[in-house]
């Protein structure tokens, strides 16, 4: 008796501390060798600051960046003012079904590429040893987002720990020696950018440089120079400043222009400060720009009175104020004692490890708190974290599916303030996205093309008709994004931001899809020009091509935002014409087609693709991350795509196999969506751009598109998410809808719903258990839990406690 008393008083302490999250075992990545290549670095990030770890001991490699230091300087927003002229041309070549002419033309129709996100520098920490290091043992700890590196040599254990501040703004390195007087070490900075080195007083070291003024995309190989420095144009070339100060317990430090050198210290601190001249997409990072070397004195003189421990207190605090909103295990997480690449070698070769698989969904939420701050930018295609100065695809904000897979995770693993900064970033590209819609079409509203960047660049990229229009011409990045605007709302229910913020920019994305449609004289409205990206077709008559009309990418988009501009404005009570006007226009649009094969059909004709399996699935859009289909609504278009995921196959870079899982999970096939995670979570070797091998995952798990690719980390996390809660269905929450057979029991906490919901969920022997379901709002909602379904009243705040019979 006295025994169930004390069981049930545990019990209930558990449930109470459910929505408060709970301390999780297992959520370290660790170690037994430094790591030798980039992708064995650790991450540490605090939204701005970003810092790879190496964990070498003799030369530690601690690799930096910080968000705004990007090459470039404002975007010509008016680069090719011929542009409007060709697209009636481009659009009767595609109404004679001259494809090959219309992609010609549409060559005609570029602007210029987008600038690179640049790291900033290294710091390098020399040690010499008399001996060789043994119990080496590194870590990064994603429950508290610390590093730590501890090795022993001579008697003595050495130990680094190492973590990014987002309330101190600073990166701190503590190293101890076990002994007195043990530690001498020099800390040298190097830059791949231009930089000059000084030191200031007797324990600074300043690195200040100045980014390049250009840097071609890593594909563009024409240009003798593709990285430029010394514009003519004063407007381009950001300014950077890095500053290293050491706080020592024991021995002394000095200073010099080649670095600080600690001798027989027993404790140093090294406090890394950083900051640019950026003042914002359209100032010129020069001569409008910010005071850098303020900037980065500012944040080091504050942080610089604290010692490590208090820093520590206050990033720790900061940042489970995040993480710990969200708790997952599956069949109990069981330990396994053993480093992070044994875990991923025995995976790989076919071992169970569901431990691993709820710390790779942690770590996407690790990564977004660590990349993706209110104030600061959005995750670009890397994070934060880059160290090329010509890093692939520009590490720029890629947005025909990248950019907007980092933020499929945000909302639904309750990290909703992070994000504001693609919310912000929307504003931004929405501006300049007016002027390239006039310039380019004469359209009103504002359009978003396949890339941009720190400058907001919104034009067609491919530098003047070198691009391949199978991507560069892509012109439907406004209204995806527009999702974005909308979804935030779904899940917060924040009428103030739907009214003041999302609509009018939503709208704009819609009158710019207004201008783009045309109609195809049989009675339907069409995109002209229109990709499938980035795939290509084979017409009938054996021609290959990538532009037509109409592909389903397209017109899911387009119908994705009027539905949610229908909603939205009857939710606001407001703009009756116009809404009225979207149900006109969207009940005209082209629609989906089944095809031959059971498929749904990619374009606008029942075409072959050129390559089947690519790795862009862009036609289930609206299947994922669209509403448009569901195998409870649309059964017929759930089963062609279905088929068209069968047709596609399970491989593909990183983040095509992230999309993957979602589409399995959102067609509730739990079993294929985990057969997908387990693809994912494949290690890879494969380090240079692969576009049919090697998609996977990293020793440090950071996604391989082949190359790495922060994407497919972030998609991995919503795929999780999505098999275990659904409510893109209006009002409908769905309980574990996509439950593998190998998860057998399991608790996930503090998931969020769309309606303003927080859920807490066990399921038992592949069964659901108990739910909790906290309204934020006060909505009500319906629960669906396999073919039940039940609904809900709420008041604000109001828990209500269900079993897995949703009594
Ligand atoms: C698109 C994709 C590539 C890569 C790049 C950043 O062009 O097709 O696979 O993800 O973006």
């Amino acid at each position: 008796m006295h025994h169930l008393k004390t069981t049930l008083l545990v019990c209930y302490l558990i449930a109470g501390l459910a929505f408060t999250g709970f301390a999780q075992s297992d959520l370290k990545l660790w170690y037994q060798q430094p790591a030798k290549v980039w992708t064995e670095a650790l991450p540490l990030g605090n939204g701005r600051l970003g810092a790879m770890v190496f964990g070498r001991p003799q030369e530690e490699l601690i690799q930096l960046n910080e968000q705004s230091l990007w090459s470039g300087g404002p975007a010509n927003l008016n680069p090719n003012p011929e542009a409007p002229k060709y697209l009636p041309q481009i659009r009767e070549a595609l109404f004679a079904e001259d494809y090959k002419k219309a992609e010609d033309l549409c060559r005609k129709l570029q602007g210029l590429y987008t600038e690179s996100y640049l790291p900033l520098g290294d710091l390098l920490l020399k040690q010499s040893f008399s001996g060789e290091p043994t119990n080496y043992y590194r870590d990064l700890n994603i429950s508290n987002a610390t590093s730590l590196t501890r090795f022993t040599v001579g008697g003595v254990e050495y130990s680094r720990e190492v973590l990014a501040s987002a309330p101190d703004q600073v990166i701190v390195v503590k190293l101890k020696a076990s002994k007195k007087g043990q530690l001498s070490f020099d800390a040298l900075a190097q830059s791949k950018l231009r930089y000059k080195l000084a030191s200031a007083g007797s324990n600074e070291l300043v690195m200040n440089g100045e980014a390049s003024s250009h840097a071609d995309p890593n594909y563009v190989t024409y240009n003798p120079k593709p990285v430029l420095y010394d514009s003519t144009d004063v407007c381009r070339g950001m300014r950077y400043e890095l500053r290293v100060k050491a706080k020592n317990k024991g021995g002394q430090v000095t200073a010099d222009a080649q670095g600080l050198h600690v001798r027989n210290a027993t404790e140093v601190v090294l406090y890394l400060s950083a900051a640019t001249s950026f003042n914002g997409y359209d100032k010129c990072p020069d001569k409008e720009g910010k005071d850098q070397t303020k900037l980065a004195s500012d944040y080091l003189a504050q942080a610089f009175g604290k010692s490590f421990e208090a820093i520590k207190k206050s990033h720790v605090k900061d940042y489970q104020r995040y993480f710990n909103r969200v708790s997952l295990s599956l069949n109990g997480n069981p330990a396994v004692n053993q480093p992070t690449l044994e875990r991923l070698k025995r995976y790989a070769d076919g071992g169970d490890d569901p431990a691993l698989e709820a710390m790779y969904f942690q770590f996407g939420r690790y990564l977004l708190i660590s990349s993706s701050r209110p104030g600061g930018l959005p995750a670009n295609l890397q994070g934060i974290w880059n160290d090329k100065v010509r890093p692939p695809w520009s590490s720029n904000f890629t947005t025909n599916i990248n950019t907007q897979m980092n933020y499929w995770p945000a909302e639904m693993v309750n990290l909703s303030e992070l994000h504001q900064p693609l919310l912000e970033f929307v504003k931004t590209t929405a501006a300049t996205g007016k002027e390239t819609a006039r310039n380019f079409y004469n359209a009103r509203g504002w359009a978003l093309h396949h890339n941009a960047d720190i400058w907001a660049t919104t034009n067609p990229v491919g530098d003047l008709g070198k691009g391949s229009p199978s991507w560069a011409n892509w012109s439907l990045g406004s209204p995806w994004l527009s999702q974005h605007l909308y979804e935030h709302y779904r899940f917060t229910g924040d009428l103030g931001y739907l009214r003041d913020t999302a609509y009018p920019l939503m709208k704009g994305a819609a009158e710019f899809c207004l201008d783009w449609l045309v109609e195809d004289g049989k009675g339907h409205l069409v995109t002209a020009p229109s990709s499938s990206p980035e795939n290509v077709f084979i017409t009938e008559k054996g021609e290959k091509g990538s532009i037509s009309v109409a592909s389903t990418m397209d017109m899911s988009i387009i119908w994705d935002l009027f539905t949610n501009m229908i909603e939205a404005s009857e939710k606001l009570g407001t703009d009756a014409d116009f809404r009225q006007l979207i149900v006109e226009k969207r009940r005209q649009l082209f629609p989906m087609q089944i095809g031959k094969r059971g498929d749904l059909q990619e374009w606008y004709k029942d075409w072959n693709a050129e390559d089947p399996q690519h790795r862009h699935v862009s036609h289930l859009f609206g299947l994922h991350p669209g509403r448009q289909i569901s195998p409870l609504t649309t059964p017929d278009l759930a089963a062609a795509a279905r088929r068209t995921l069968e047709l596609r196959g399970d491989a593909g870079t990183g983040w095509s196999i992230a999309w993957k899982i979602n589409f399995w999970a959102r067609l509730h096939d739990g079993d294929h969506a985990y057969k997908l995670l387990r693809n994912l979570l494949h290690l890879t070797g494969v380090e240079g751009t692969a576009y049919n091998k090697g998609g996977g995952t990293y020793p440090n798990l950071f996604c391989a598109h082949p190359p790495f690719q922060i994407d497919g980390n972030f998609g991995g996390t919503a795929g999780i998410g999505e098999m275990l809660l659904q409510s893109q269905e209006d009002d409908v929450i769905q309980l574990l809808p996509a439950l593998p057979a190998a998860w057998k029991e399991g608790k996930v906490t503090g998931l969020r719903a769309r309606g303003g919901f927080e859920i807490d969920l066990t399921w038992q022997s592949n069964k659901l258990q108990t739910v909790a379901i906290r309204s934020l709002t006060g909505t009500a909602c319906k629960v669906r839990y396999g073919n039940e379904v039940i609904d809900l009243q709420f008041k604000p705040g109001q828990v209500r406690k269900l079993n897995g019979s949703l009594k």
